[in-house]
């Protein structure tokens, strides 16, 4: 199948990704704040229970894993990436190494990751990954975002998609701009728009197929920490308005990271989205806010599977719902 091809069903109408990637590191410290032991078999039983949810196809398209899951198997004894397929949903799998203090910039990080890449897509995809996923953090405050970090950060998603194109496999290009800080939404609005003007400059020099990847973005967003309130109206606009002004038509698709908003608030900024006029899909591609209600009804107990189960299934059902949710007049943005 054609990476355009797999790229629109990533994106297909009422259905989000689920990032279930977390780092070894992450996801840990992630356990032990639910009070879980940090194991290697409580990493696999969490995402065992987040990947055989009754009837997670209907919402979901695809699940991103990280490296540790995709070569562990499910209890009945299949790889993840093939019990992926059986449920149905396409293997996802995030590739970069995370992302390191840049020299030049400081206070600011780059991704790492492309040494050996094209080696480990190869190994991936035979493994059964359909789509890969990237995330550079772009950090907010005291002059930053600067030039050199976010070029940096643009031209290592942009070598990342093509290898990831060159393999076969859909890339996800996530260019995260940090919701942490005491910044405006106005500030989140331009760190936003100079972040993806570079990323798209060099995805293009890159000479990637834009139909064949998908973007994802943090909505446009007040900092956590600047007091600024905006309703899902206007988050909504802000965040049309920044991605119609630099977000090429060819893109597959565009799918949100939730970057730590309360899990309704995600959603519901997600719902006020749809009906804009724009030429995209603007899906979901949350971790936190698909995610948090399963891990803390699960608990690490074996009898509280269904209950971790229920409470992403129905995290699913809003998200997915959103996406036909836009009943506002979306004509009015600039
Ligand atoms: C699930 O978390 C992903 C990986 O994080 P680390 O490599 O830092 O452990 C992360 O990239 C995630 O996919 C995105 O941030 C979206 O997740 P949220 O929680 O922001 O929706």
């Amino acid at each position: 199948m054609s990476v355009q091809a797999t790229a629109a069903e990533m994106v297909a109408p009422g259905k989000g990704i689920l990032a279930a990637d977390e780092s070894i590191a992450t996801m840990s410290a992630r356990l032990e704040k639910a009070g879980v032991a940090p194991t290697e078999e409580n990493r696999r039983a969490y995402r065992e229970l987040l990947v055989t949810t009754p009837g997670l196809a209907d919402g979901i398209s695809g699940v991103i894993l990280c490296d540790e899951t995709f070569r562990q198997s499910t209890s009945d004894g299949q790889t993840f990436p093939a019990a992926l397929a059986g449920a149905g949903l396409l293997p996802g799998i995030k590739v970069d190494t995370g992302a390191k203090p840049l020299a030049g910039a400081p206070g600011e990080k780059v991704t790492e990751g492309l040494d050996g890449l094209r080696e480990r897509l190869t190994e991936y995809a035979g493994l059964g990954a359909r789509f890969a996923k990237w995330r550079a953090v772009i950090v907010i405050g005291d002059g930053r975002p600067g030039s050199w970090a976010r070029r940096a950060n643009a031209h290592a998603l942009a070598r990342y998609a093509g290898l990831c194109q060159e393999a076969g496999v859909v890339p996800i290009v996530e260019p995260e701009v940090l919701m942490d800080g005491e910044h405006s939404m106005a500030a989140c609005a331009a760190a936003t728009t100079a972040t993806l003007v570079d990323v798209f400059a060099e995805l293009r020099e890159a000479g990637v197929a834009l139909a064949g990847a998908v973007l994802k973005p943090n909505m446009v967003v007040p900092g956590k920490s600047s007091g600024e309130l905006a309703d899902p109206e206007q988050v909504a606009k802000a965040t049309v308005a920044t991605l119609r002004g630099v977000v090429p038509e060819e893109v597959a698709g565009i799918a949100f990271l939730s970057g730590g908003q309360p899990v309704t608030q995600a959603t519901e900024n997600l719902a006020a989205m749809q009906g804009f006029d724009v030429p995209w899909p603007l899906t979901f591609s949350f971790g936190r806010a698909l995610v948090d209600p399963a891990l803390a009804a699960w608990q690490g107990q074996p009898e509280r599977v269904e209950a971790g189960q229920d409470a992403l299934a129905d995290r699913v059902r809003c998200n997915s719902a959103a996406l036909n949710g836009g009943e506002l007049a979306r004509d009015d943005v600039a």
